[in-house]
């Protein structure tokens, strides 16, 4: 059939179709649009945090990213070899007038990918659940109207975070990294002094293993001893897990292994590979690992925090044969909606988590890859392609496209830093990522108190406590107070690399197969850690 869009006759294969306010809304399980045009650029969207959402070229590839066996935990990793524009559930194109042209599906399990002049959109779960709609919201014309417009229909399909106003957030990430210890952290909460800071939150390093959330010997006092110090300054206390993965060094791999997230040959499903090990996924279809999620939430809540970011989530919702046979990201929300149950009233962070799956189960969302004390690398633009990897500007070409979703959670951009100690970030790139944690109205830091000039110190002070008023004026533009700031510069793809530094790179890339080289190389980076730590006294 055909409809009208932005004066063009645009032919697609719906089997239903009615106009709604902004576009329409269309419905078939394999939609085809065919456009007038073949688009200038297209919209990536990427399937979790982390993965890259970017308005690409249409004639330049973005090729697989390397190393492949990151692939689980930085992309769909059904379509991470997929060279063709496009990306998970939704997609824009840009019309030769500066308008957009908008496919996004109102259902999981979606993916879009563009063929010369050809979007066409499919759902995955087709014959798994019977009675879908199968939807569509087809839209042209200004982007900021149509993202205003499909975010409004997703939060009627999927609902919306609680909580009102976002925190002040220290991290003890982005210094300390997993060399975290009792004693140095509250030595920090001590400095951190009257600092308009209402969150504490320990991350990555506390716990015995991934999937055995109990203090370490690093943690004497227990984590509800940590809890009770972090409360007596009058902040929430906020903590760290990734309750979705679990380890072999880990009980529940040895106890548990029937828990775990199967493929169709019964083999185990790669979560991806991080702390020198393997990772797999909790089967959130499974009632006992359902009971134990829900208990270990409840365990966190007693513990004393009410500040939870929950991460590597998306191991919930990566391709298998399920306990239960159910949607992939279907099966995500299940677990979620557990998690979110016990959580009770905590605020609830999600990271490297899906999407749109996501939305109406917690109240805040990465929406980006981590950031680093660098702005860009050689190896990770150039040499790997991997627009996921920690660092400044993958961080804020990612998380600029992903503003639009803030009328359904917060958006959190990752933390930022005032400190000139062990960063190279230049002032320009400093302000650019305050900026951007001032759009997004998330504010969170790991400075460490005794790495901060004086000035820095105020500098950090003055940024908790203000509040401008931030007005959306372009693309990637904002006014913030009164001031003009503009990212647009920033968020361009880099050039595609040569013949030879592609070749090069798979080299490298090909390297990573040997995990033990992975392990080795984590080792060198912890190492180097531990020498940067006692230069830098906490
Ligand atoms: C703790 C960290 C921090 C951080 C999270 C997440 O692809 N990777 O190998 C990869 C590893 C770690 C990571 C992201 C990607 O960081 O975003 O804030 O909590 O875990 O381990």
């Amino acid at each position: 059939m055909d409809i009208t869009l932005a004066n063009q006759t645009i032919s697609i294969n719906a089997t239903d179709c009615r106009p709604v306010e902004g576009g329409f809304i269309a419905s078939a399980s394999l939609l085809t649009v065919n456009l007038p045009t073949a688009p200038a650029r297209y919209l990536y969207s990427g399937w979790q945090s982390w993965s890259l959402t970017a308005w690409v070229e249409t004639g330049r590839p973005v090729r697989p990213m390397r190393p492949e066996i990151l692939h689980p935990m930085q992309a769909d990793p059904v379509y991470a070899r997929e060279t063709r524009p496009h990306g998970s559930w939704y997609a824009a194109v840009e019309l030769p007038d500066g308008q957009i042209l908008f496919l996004g599906a109102l259902g999981l399990e979606s993916h879009i990918v563009l063929d010369g002049q050809t979007l066409t959109g499919g759902y995955e779960n087709v014959g798994q659940i019977s009675n879908l709609p199968y939807q569509w919201f087809i839209a042209a014309g200004n982007e900021d109207e149509i993202f205003a417009r499909y975010a409004k229909l997703l939060g009627e399909r999927l609902g919306k975070g609680r909580a009102r106003d976002s925190h002040k957030v220290w991290c003890s990430w982005y210094s300390l990294y997993t060399e975290i210890h009792e004693g140095q952290l509250l030595k920090i909460l001590n400095d951190l002094g009257d600092l308009p800071f209402d969150v504490f939150q320990i991350d990555d390093g506390w716990q015995r293993g991934i999937g055995d959330w109990e203090p370490n010997a690093k943690f004497p006092s227990g984590m509800d001893g940590m809890a009770a110090r972090i409360r007596a300054t009058g902040r929430k206390a906020g903590l760290w897990l990734a309750p979705l993965l679990i380890v072999p060094s880990s009980s529940i791999f040895r106890d548990h292994r029937d828990w775990l997230l199967r493929d169709e040959n019964g083999g185990l499903v790669s979560a991806g590979f991080n702390w020198g090990e393997q990772l797999y996924a909790l089967d959130t279809t499974h009632p006992a690992a359902l009971d134990w999620l829900a208990a270990l939430m409840k365990k966190v809540r007693l513990w004393g925090y009410d500040y939870a970011k929950l991460d590597f989530l998306y191991a919930g919702a990566l391709p298998g044969k399920r306990h239960v046979d159910m949607p992939r990201e279907a099966a995500y929300r299940h677990g979620l909606t557990v998690i979110r149950e016990a959580l009770g009233d905590a605020y609830f962070l999600t990271c490297g988590a899906p999407i749109l799956p996501s939305i109406g189960l917690c109240d805040a969302l990465r929406v980006g890859p981590d950031v680093a004390g660098h702005w860009a690398s050689r190896r990770d633009d150039d040499l790997l392609e991997n627009f996921a990897a920690p660092g400044g500007r993958n961080a804020l070409r990612t998380t600029l496209n992903r503003l639009w979703l803030s009328p359904l959670l917060h958006t959190d951009p990752d933390v930022i830093y005032f400190r000139s100690r062990q960063n190279s970030l230049t002032p320009e790139q400093l302000a650019l990522l305050q900026d951007l944690a001032e759009v997004c109205r998330f504010k969170a830091t790991s400075d460490i108190p005794a790495w901060l000039t004086g000035p820095e110190r105020e500098k950090l002070r003055g940024f908790l406590a203000r509040r401008p008023t931030v007005q959306k004026t372009g693309r990637a533009a904002y006014r913030i107070g009164d001031r003009d700031v503009d990212f647009g510069a920033h968020t361009a793809m880099p050039p595609l690399p040569g013949a030879f530094t592609n070749l090069l790179g798979a080299v490298i890339g090909g390297l990573a197969k040997a995990r033990p080289l992975i392990k080795a190389f984590d080792g060198l980076l912890k190492a180097s850690l531990r020498i940067i730590l006692r230069r830098n006294p906490v």
